[in-house]
């Protein structure tokens, strides 16, 4: 690693390096130094000598870009050229301000997964419409009390939002704070596992799906942890790993495992839960987060980070549900997806490497508060029909018509009105014949998960996208918190949020 000062890198930002994090120094802290870590090409700021309020700021560019991935070079849409794009990083808070500059040729947007920051203006604005060309400035503030977690970025301008991804727009953003200072999960190594898969033809473009994929959900053959095929992360004989892991794909679900080794959950979507949780695998839908210990406990060598076979209801879809689950009929190839999966596919690879004293778990992490009485509770309906009527893609999934309430999303349309500070519960149903699997995403306010299917939850934890499987009913408990506007929820596959999965919350002060 090789440290800069802040002339250094600030003439560096000016540089050809524009594949790099242009992040500055905070304006507050002329003094502050930035690293530069060569090997993951990403830039992050001391974090040693805070002072508040700090201002911090980057450069992001929208830009098409040629990447090598895996054994070929790929045709992508990148953020500063990389794929990943560059990780950010704040704390509770830091006002941030983000230089957004598309140079793609078509509209796009940011959407800042999972933080708790406005829906309105300058900050967490799905609706903006930045053209082709122009450069806007994304600014606000996190609040103090904002929780330490894992949260990405990527676009969100309606109808594109699915292919934008597909192309490879994506990137990290880190919220540091009191989980991170937790003596045992500050000894662990810490590794990003930003789960992306792409497809990608002879000539290294990325193909357009056809129209079963788009009902189905685009997936790509070619999975990617950190833009890379089956990287090596180490672990020391003794030591503590904290992954975190992103599902950043359009469609993919990730259900992960680890030879060998069980994985101590210390978070999820938004944040720490209270205590750790040993778990054989962690299932990750579109948007999902978790943040998982392992320890280095087994003889030296090296294990596999599995994403096994799941089956996310896509035979449903045939009007055959009966069939679901059937090995026989999961030959369907690569449109299918992780359906077709039969056997483990490799993420990554966890190598033992040195040794130290043993490092222990964390007994506890942090208190997650518990939520009062909702004041309203609310019915939300997932659903698909066939026929076109008011489809926002004109057919292009199959004719299938993608639902929340019965309907398709409309810009004009307020779906749901809140009042702030007030605690809602949401009953949200994956229903109809044709049913699959829909993860549920809620914009700027995190919710607990209190039931599914009736049953209650095992561990409180706050989320901002659950999934909801095919014919299932799950319970959410959410407090509307500090920002009045509208914004969206929306199914979390995003060639279903782009057919019209989606709907429009008004939070009132
Ligand atoms: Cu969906």
């Amino acid at each position: 690693m090789r440290r800069l000062n802040r002339r250094q890198f600030l003439t560096l930002t000016t540089s050809s390096a524009a594949t790099l994090l242009l992040a500055r120094c905070a304006e507050s802290q002329p003094q502050a130094q930035a690293n530069f870590n060569a090997e993951s090409s990403t830039l992050s700021r001391e974090l040693s000598n805070v002072r508040s309020p700090r201002i911090v700021k980057f450069d992001l560019e929208a830009q098409p870009s040629s990447v090598t991935l895996g054994d070929r070079t790929a045709n992508l849409f990148t953020y500063n050229g990389q794929v990943p794009g560059p990780q950010l990083e704040a704390r509770p808070g830091d006002a941030v301000r983000i230089r957004f500059t598309n140079r793609l040729s078509e509209p796009t947007n940011l959407h800042y997964h999972g933080l708790h920051i406005p829906p309105t203006g300058t900050a967490d604005n799905v609706y903006l419409n930045i053209g082709s060309g122009q450069t806007f400035d994304y600014e606000f503030t996190l609040p103090t009390d904002h929780p330490a977690g894992t949260f990405f970025y990527h676009p969100h301008f309606h109808g594109r939002v699915a292919d934008q991804v597909f192309r490879g727009l994506g990137g990290i953003f880190v919220v540091r704070g009191d989980l991170d200072e937790i003596p045992e999960v500050k000894a662990a190594q810490e590794e990003f596992v930003f789960l992306k898969d792409f497809e990608i033809d002879p000539n290294g473009q990325v193909p357009n799906p056809n129209p079963m994929q788009i009902m189905q959900g685009r997936e790509g053959s070619l999975v990617t942890v950190n833009g890379k095929e089956n990287p090596i992360f180490s672990l020391q004989t003794g030591g503590l790993l904290r992954l975190r892991m992103i599902n950043a794909s359009t469609s993919r679900f990730y259900r992960l495992a680890l030879e060998n080794h069980p994985l101590h959950l210390i978070a999820t979507d938004a944040g720490a839960i209270a205590a750790p949780v040993e778990l054989q695998e962690i299932l990750l839908s579109p948007g999902e987060r978790a943040e998982v210990l392992v320890q280095g406990n087994q003889p030296a060598g090296e294990y596999r980070l599995l994403n096994l076979p799941y089956d996310r209801g896509m035979m449903g879809m045939m009007g055959q549900g009966s069939m679901r689950g059937m090995g026989s009929m999961r030959g369907m190839g690569r449109m299918s997806g992780n359906a077709s999966q039969t056997t483990p596919q490799v993420l990554a690879t966890i190598q033992y490497s040195g040794s130290t004293a043993p490092l222990p778990l964390p007994q506890q992490l942090l208190p997650v508060a518990e939520l009062p009485q909702p004041a309203t509770s609310r019915r939300i309906e997932l659903s698909m029909g066939m026929g076109g009527m008011g489809m926002g893609r004109s057919g292009m999934g199959m004719g299938m018509a993608f639902l929340l309430d019965g309907k398709s999303y409309d810009h004009d349309r307020v779906d749901a009105t809140v009042q702030l500070d007030t605690v809602e519960e949401w009953e949200i149903v994956n229903t109809g014949p044709m049913a699959m699997d829909h993860p549920f995403h809620l914009h700027i306010n995190s919710f607990q998960v209190i039931s599914r299917n009736g049953q209650p939850e095992p561990y409180v934890a706050w989320k901002d996208t659950v999934l909801v499987r095919a014919n299932e009913t799950v319970r959410i408990r959410v407090p509307f918190r500090n920002y009045a506007g509208k914004t969206v929820y929306h199914c979390h596959i995003f060639d279903h949020e782009d057919q019209g999965m989606m709907a429009t919350i008004a939070m009132q002060a």
